[in-house]
């Protein structure tokens, strides 16, 4: 408790109703997926219990990093979140169960420095995303472990993923293994390769050069 997280903005607050809506919606542009493709860049990585880790640095609090087990995963609170996923090439899968561990737990567990604005969640191989940290505050973004009542695969990121409902799916990483703390935002993987820095899906924010169009974060 007496994490220094700045409230939500206006955008995360009707985000956060949209996500947790029961009445599912399609935004614009996207058609509904024949069952769950996977996407990713790259392969599929082999998990290796023993040397798993994750890892939360940059701008903590404390001033000092953590790292957690896979086994340490198990001490966090267990929570659930029904949400749509949008690809940015254009399909939803619709209505996933997400259960794991909200990201608002591990804020209160590894409070970041009140002067931090932004995350980059990273994962196995490099792969990041970048994202606000009041995303991390939403009662809906979770680190993910089970999918419907059953744990991960590993072509859906097994043993953890991130899923971010009110962002473009490339905005939760699957095989995540760590979060940084950052004082100004730092664009991540896609983010650099001309993906939109924002990714509404609600709003198209499709790619970057779309950035100038808008003013929302
Ligand atoms: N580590 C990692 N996570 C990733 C990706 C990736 O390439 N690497 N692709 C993203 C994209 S573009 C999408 S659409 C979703 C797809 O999730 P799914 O394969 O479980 O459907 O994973 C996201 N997470
Ligand atoms: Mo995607």
């Amino acid at each position: 408790m007496g994490v220094p997280v700045r409230p939500p903005t206006r955008l995360c607050e009707t985000a956060k109703v949209r996500a947790a809506s029961s009445e599912t919606r399609l935004p614009p542009g996207q058609t509904v997926a024949r069952g769950w493709p996977a996407r990713h860049y790259g392969p599929v990585p082999k998990f290796r219990p023993d040397r798993w880790d994750l890892r939360i640095f940059g701008a903590t609090a404390s001033g000092e990093n953590l790292s957690c087990g896979y086994q340490d995963l198990d001490q966090l609170p267990v929570d659930e979140v029904v949400a749509d996923l949008h690809c940015v090439t254009k399909f939803s899968v619709l209505r996933n169960v997400w259960s794991g561990v909200l990201t608002r737990s591990v804020l209160a567990t590894a409070p970041p420095h009140p002067d931090v604005t932004h995350v980059l969640v990273w994962a196995e191989y490099g792969y990041s995303t970048n994202l606000p940290i009041e995303d991390l505050t939403l009662p809906t973004t979770i680190l993910a472990t089970h999918h419907n009542g059953q744990p991960l695969t590993p072509e859906h990121g097994f043993p953890l993923r991130l899923v971010v409902p009110h962002r473009y799916a490339w905005k939760g990483p699957k095989w995540v293994r760590g979060i940084e703390y950052l004082l100004a935002d730092r664009r991540g993987f896609w983010e650099e390769r001309g993906y939109h820095n924002l990714a509404d899906p609600w709003t198209e924010q499709r790619y970057s050069y779309q950035e100038a169009e808008t003013t929302t974060r």
